[in-house]
């Protein structure tokens, strides 16, 4: 089932049946939105933004704050909607979906204030002359208006939430179009911005297929379109918003290299490259894919990680605190990995463990799987595996692993372990991805302060943190000529004498790179304030 047959299309009463891929039982029903309505949809989100954008800033930060608050007061229920729509355990509605987007949240609201001071610009080198010609600059930033986001179902709440919530702080308005594997939890999150006090409109949500609604939001006159999901669907988006030039920030697909250096706390790094294989049941874009392990501690490593995997047990977390894996979003995925752990074996790999769906569970259940004997070149070391699938690769030396590293379209996070952190620095700093981390692995998701967002086959673009906000506001350069001079030797008509002042002031500026250019251009003051 993908999800466009989640919607009886029958273009008048479009509606869409949710159902729990733990236990397959049928758990809500959303109607679908009218692409007729999308235009009015926005023009409403333009008129809340406008509102929204004429309370000061701390009239924002304490409306954000309510929502924080509520967020907080009515966990159970979000957790609950996480839990049927995506068959995550609870502690993974907890610890990745809720918290991750609360740490955004309480992010934008340390930094709403600041982050919308006017900054002047240092003219540097210049400064003194520019001082004479009476000239100053300044960066505003003002928001860009109305903010589309498009979501994908693998964290329904921490995604959306953490972007509508930082497009809210940058003062903009948002229109979502969540996957519709998992409307109900973006109904929910609506509610709770609601709840706090934005104005109405200001956050919308429109629910349907990806190919219909999705499309449609792209060129709806949204100010940008911030897209989480997989690279085919964001080629799509790009060129769908080529056509109305709208910016976009692309959050794609990764395939994300660990790699563990010889001199390694081991058993640590087992631990944490079991958990970052398999959580979310491997569904997650930052999830570690290919681990390349020195040869010389490879055979000790496949061996614990093995050991620790098949401790793991699988099913419906939703009550059961002691399950470690939940299902796939669909039996699609599950499908997906019968074929690629096939393809893989076909290619030379070896299944280490786990390797077939898990027949005696009723959802889309599958075993978290290692590979062994993977060589770079198979399709389970450079596709990306929405699922519970690890590539297990030796290497002989560190540039042979960064050199794999770099072997892969994707680039979104990556990871090193090692004993000797002036080593591991010295590697991170080579390795692809818009984030990479030493001796841990994914999490920074969740911390809001830092940017989230890859290159090559993962996007570009950045959510969270500083650069994220940047993304969400339009930096106008403000320049102030206080008029002292009657005109600027530039300006036509032109004459001889203008002709020698411009080469003068052109030799006073730049010639020779004096320290102080000012005392250059002294001259040319009183040649400035006779010309009329
Ligand atoms: O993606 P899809 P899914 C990626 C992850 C994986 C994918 C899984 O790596 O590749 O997301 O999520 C809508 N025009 N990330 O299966 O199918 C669709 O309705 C407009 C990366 O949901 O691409 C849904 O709302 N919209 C990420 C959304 O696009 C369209 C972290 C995503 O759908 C559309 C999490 C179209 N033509 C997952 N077709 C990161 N990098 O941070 C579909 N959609």
């Amino acid at each position: 089932m993908t999800e466009n047959d989640l919607s009886n299309s029958s273009a008048g009463d479009c509606r869409i049946k949710v159902f729990n891929p733990a236990t397959l039982k049928l758990v809500g029903e959303v109607r679908c939105t009218h692409i007729d309505n999308l235009a009015d949809i926005v023009a409403s989100a333009r008129e809340a933004q406008r509102e929204w954008y004429a309370l000061t800033s701390g009239e924002r930060r304490k409306v954000l704050l309510r929502t924080q608050a509520n967020v907080l007061h009515s966990k159970e229920e979000l957790i609950k909607v996480i839990m049927a729509e995506t068959g995550k355990p609870r502690i993974e509605a907890i610890g990745n979906d809720i918290m991750a987007g609360l740490s955004v949240g309480d992010y934008c609201i340390d930094v709403i204030e600041s982050n919308f001071q006017e900054r002047k610009v240092d003219y540097g080198r210049l400064g003194t002359a520019f001082k004479f010609l009476g000239r100053r600059s300044f960066i505003s930033p003002r928001p860009l208006g109305v903010i589309g986001i498009i979501s994908p179902w693998n964290y329904p709440f921490g995604i959306p939430y953490s972007q509508t919530i930082m497009a809210l702080a940058a003062g903009n308005a948002v229109v979502l179009k969540p996957s519709s594997y998992t409307p109900m939890t973006a109904s929910l999150m609506k509610e709770l911005f609601d709840g706090s006090g934005v104005p109405e409109g200001l956050v919308n949500v429109v629910y349907g297929s990806g190919g219909t609604v999705g499309k449609a939001l792209i060129s709806s006159g949204v100010d940008r379109i911030i897209f989480t999901g997989s690279g085919e669907t964001g080629r799509q988006v790009m060129s769908m918003a080529a056509q109305t030039l709208t910016p976009v920030t692309l959050e794609l697909g990764g395939k994300d290299p660990m790699i563990v250096l010889p001199d390694a706390d081991i058993e640590r790094a087992v631990k944490a490259a079991v958990w970052g294989s398999f959580v979310n049941a491997g569904q997650t874009c930052a999830c570690v894919k290919r681990i390349y392990v020195h040869e010389k501690v490879i055979e000790g490593f496949a061996r614990n990680m093995v050991n620790r995997t098949s401790t793991l047990k699988i099913g419906d977390g939703s009550s059961d605190p002691t399950v470690s894996v939940g299902p796939l979003i669909s039996e699609e995925a599950v499908a997906e990995m019968e074929r690629t752990v096939a393809m893989a074996v076909g290619q030379g790999g070896k299944v280490l463990i786990g390797g077939s769906r898990v027949k005696r569970l009723n959802g889309h259940f599958f075993e978290p799987t290692i590979i062994g004997d993977v060589t770079q070149d198979m399709e389970v070391c450079q596709n990306e595996t929405f699922g519970p699938i690890v590539a297990l690769l030796p290497f002989k030396t560190e540039e042979e692993a960064i050199h794999f590293a770099w072997d892969n379209p994707h680039a979104l996070t990556a990871s090193v372990w090692t004993d000797d952190l002036r080593k591991g620095n010295e590697i991170a700093r080579r390795l692809p991805g818009g984030t990479v981390m030493i001796n841990n692995c994914l999490y920074t998701y969740g911390l809001g302060a830092t940017p989230w967002g890859g290159s090559k086959g993962s996007g570009f673009g950045r959510t969270h943190g500083e650069l994220g906000f940047m993304e969400l506001v339009d930096s106008q350069h403000i320049h102030v000529d206080d008029g002292r001079y009657p005109r600027d030797l530039w300006w036509s008509p032109y004459d001889k004498e203008a002709l020698d002042g411009v080469e003068q002031m052109m030799d006073g500026l730049f010639k020779g790179r004096p320290s102080e250019p000012a005392l250059k251009l002294v001259g040319l003051r009183k040649l400035m304030r006779r010309r009329d």
